[in-house]
């Protein structure tokens, strides 16, 4: 028996990876930000596949507003919450959501749409073209031997999007403007000032270079834009907005 188990999930999981190895979009971050962009990309069509490096969803949503238990949604995001089925409370000009329902809701919609969400791996790189410039998908590497610093090379998938999803530090964009010339520097976020933080992030959402878009809080990052705490309807916003320009550039 112990042997039937180890084959069912070698194999069954090695298959995914063999059909993962060329997506249509890969999103790297399973926070609010990415998590929204997997649903939409997904409904709309696209082979999509997030990759997380934690063993859990959510990011920053998990923590609340320095551990109280929820997080605060603008009305203009509303129409978001309902498709994810969030409930939520109304508290003056804000919604107000439980944190554990935000997250859960968010990685259960994005995995009903279609995406395929893998924990426990991480992107340390990118694939890149210069036939024209641009981003083509990920170097890859299971958190475990990331953190264990092991010399171990990383396995490659090939995308047609690649979507920066990895919050405060644009991890994938960062590592792509240090080792391609790609004339952008990630300066970082500047201090709090929510307001406008909330609808920069948003404008600013979309294309970094040919096949390398931003999300959420690594707009932030690459704009030097400000940060915001934790208010969500910005994350829920950039992530539709990032899955609605990806579609219209992937269409054939
Ligand atoms: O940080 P995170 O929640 O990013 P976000 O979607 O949302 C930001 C808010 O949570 C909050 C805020 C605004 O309300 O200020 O902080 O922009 O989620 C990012 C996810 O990406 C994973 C990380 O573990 C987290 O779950 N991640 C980061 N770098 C990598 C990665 C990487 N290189 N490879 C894989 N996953």
């Amino acid at each position: 028996m112990e042997a039937e188990i180890t084959k069912a999930i070698v194999e069954t999981a090695s298959e995914e990876w063999v059909e993962y190895a060329e997506s249509d979009v890969i999103v790297v971050g399973a926070g609010p930000s990415g998590l929204t962009a997997a649903k939409y990309l997904a409904e709309s069509g696209l082979k999509t596949l997030v990759l997380e490096r934690r063993l859990s969803f959510g990011g920053g949503i998990g923590g609340g507003g320095m551990l109280f238990h929820k997080v605060v949604v603008e009305r203009e995001a509303k129409d978001i919450l309902d498709d994810f089925g969030i409930r939520y409370t109304e508290h003056r000009n804000f919604l107000v959501a439980d944190s554990a329902e935000f997250m859960a809701k968010l990685a259960t919609k994005a995995i009903d749409a279609g995406a395929k969400i893998i924990h426990g791996v991480s992107v340390e790189d990118v694939i890149f073209r210069d036939d024209p410039l641009g981003v083509r998908g990920v170097c890859i590497q299971w958190s475990a031997v990331e953190i264990s610093g092991l010399h171990v090379d990383p396995l490659f998938l090939r995308s047609r999007a690649v979507v920066d999803a990895t919050g405060h530090d644009a991890e994938v964009i960062s590592v792509a403007a240090r080792k391609i010339p790609l004339d952008i520097s990630v300066t970082g976020e500047r201090s709090a000032y929510s307001e406008v933080a909330e609808r920069e992030i948003v404008e600013k959402t979309g294309k970094v270079v040919k096949g390398l878009y931003a999300a959420g809080m690594a707009v932030a990052a690459v704009h030097n834009l400000p940060r915001m705490g934790p208010i969500f309807g910005g994350m829920l916003l950039s992530g539709k907005k990032v899955a609605e320009i990806v579609a219209e550039d992937l269409k054939l």
